[in-house]
């Protein structure tokens, strides 16, 4: 066993210098609890990003990856295997599409839903070759690949990464008139949107928006690609966010809790109408739709439904913004609270490029609650779904406790 001093200096010596995480090394999690080296228990109000929603090591999800690790785990899609179509089918009776294409991470997943979305435009829709242009938004985070960070604005993740891939629209987010402008332009394929934007500090847009983006989008024959990487699995308080509004989309984008933090797992979901552009041979991964990370998902699915974390996520959210309104109304060091289900945040009384977020967050990490700042003054909160009512309020007191003593 290393010590955190240890495992921090390993990490600085040889690895590459392309986080700077909190000052905590975490070595053992189960349920909402993750513990350091020297035995320090905190709770993980991060969640890998929404990817533990299930809670760390869910014995069930756990038992499922060790046996199916023990029979077979990869084959690539070369061959078949007994339960790739097990895990497609799941899949399109548990969210309502036709159609699954897996793959791993949710820049995949990304990626592979703007292929299909310009494959589409030029077959189907009848768009000039390599003249498709897909409306993103600013904010937006979809995550990091060369195409994805060409419409990002924020300049650490695009920054001398370039050149850049063309053919993205820029517009404000939760703006309709915006987006019907837009949509107005020559050659458009799709929208890709987070339904809520993560990264850019639990940006939850107007009731109504995403219906009223998904009807201007049909209205212009255009698909209506909802990123729920982070926001889906129940996170927000519905199976979907895009739930919240009855809006289907057009194709679908699954990642992070899909597996419960378990596995790496993606998928695109899609009708036949649009997933059947996709021929043999056009697209594809080596792990895409491996045996060990299907079974690892659908048992993560399983567990969603089975301890109903979107009810929990629904009614401990509400409770969540509730109790923290009053130590927003009670103390100017925080601003405002914001967020859906258990996806929120809280904006502190500083400028973004102050590190008085960054300081709230060592002070919550020594009264044994853990949470990182997205951009500057606003820090997510993001417990596993798991979490329990009296867990919750706990947390609550941890952070009232660390307000009182914070030092601006
Ligand atoms: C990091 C952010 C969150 C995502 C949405 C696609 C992806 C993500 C809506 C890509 C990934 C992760 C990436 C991770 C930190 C985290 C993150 F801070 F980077 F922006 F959650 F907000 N769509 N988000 O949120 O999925 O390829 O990572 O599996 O890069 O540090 P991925």
């Amino acid at each position: 066993m290393i010590s955190s001093t240890q495992a921090i200096d390993l990490e600085n010596t040889y690895g590459a210098h392309n986080y700077h995480p909190l000052p905590v090394v975490l070595e053992k999690g189960k349920g909402v609890y993750v513990w350091d080296p020297e035995g320090n228990r905190y709770f993980d109000f991060l969640s890998a990003y929404s990817a533990v929603n299930q809670g760390h090591c869910h014995p069930k999800i756990t038992q499922a990856l060790v046996e199916q690790a023990q029979t077979l785990t990869l084959t690539s899609r070369a061959f078949y295997s007994n339960v790739l179509g097990q895990f497609e089918k799941y899949l399109s009776d548990y969210f309502g599409f036709n159609k699954i294409l897996p793959m791993n991470t949710g820049a995949e997943g990304v990626e592979t839903a703007i292929k299909i979305c310009r494959k589409w435009a030029y077959e189907k829709k009848g768009i000039p070759e390599n003249e498709a242009q897909i409306i993103i938004c600013e904010n937006n985070f979809h995550g990091r690949t060369t195409t994805i960070i060409s419409f990002s604005d924020d300049s650490d993740a695009k920054k001398n990464f370039g050149p850049y891939t063309p053919g993205f629209i820029k517009i404000p987010y939760n703006d309709i008139e915006a987006l019907k402008e837009a949509l107005k332009q020559p050659n458009v394929a799709g929208f890709l949107i987070e339904p809520i934007q993560g990264e850019a500090g639990v940006v939850v847009p107007d009731d109504g928006y995403l219906k009223r983006a998904y009807n201007a989008c049909h209205n212009h024959n255009v698909l209506f690609i909802a990123d729920e990487v982070q926001t889906g699995i129940a996170r927000t308080g519905d199976l979907l966010a895009c739930n919240h509004e009855q809006v289907k989309p057009d194709i679908l984008i699954l990642g992070k809790a899909l597996s419960g933090g378990a596995y790496p797992v993606s998928a695109i979901l899609a009708d036949d109408n649009i997933m059947s552009v996709i021929k043999p041979g056009q697209h594809g991964s080596t792990y895409g739709g491996n045996p060990l990370g299907c079974k690892v998902a659908i048992t993560a699915l399983e567990v969603v439904k089975e301890e109903q974390l979107a009810q929990n996520a629904k009614v401990l959210g509400d409770l969540f913004r509730t109790e923290m309104q009053k130590l927003v109304d009670k103390y100017d060091l925080l601003v405002k609270i914001r967020g859906r289900g258990l996806l929120n945040a809280v904006v502190i009384n500083d400028t973004p490029e102050s590190d008085t977020a960054w300081r709230f967050c060592l002070d919550l990490k020594e009264n044994g609650l853990l949470a990182k700042p997205t951009h500057g003054n606003i820090i997510r909160f993001a417990p596993p779904l798991v979490i329990t009512k009296q867990e919750l309020l706990e947390c609550v007191s941890i952070i009232r406790k660390t307000v009182e003593n914070f030092i601006k």
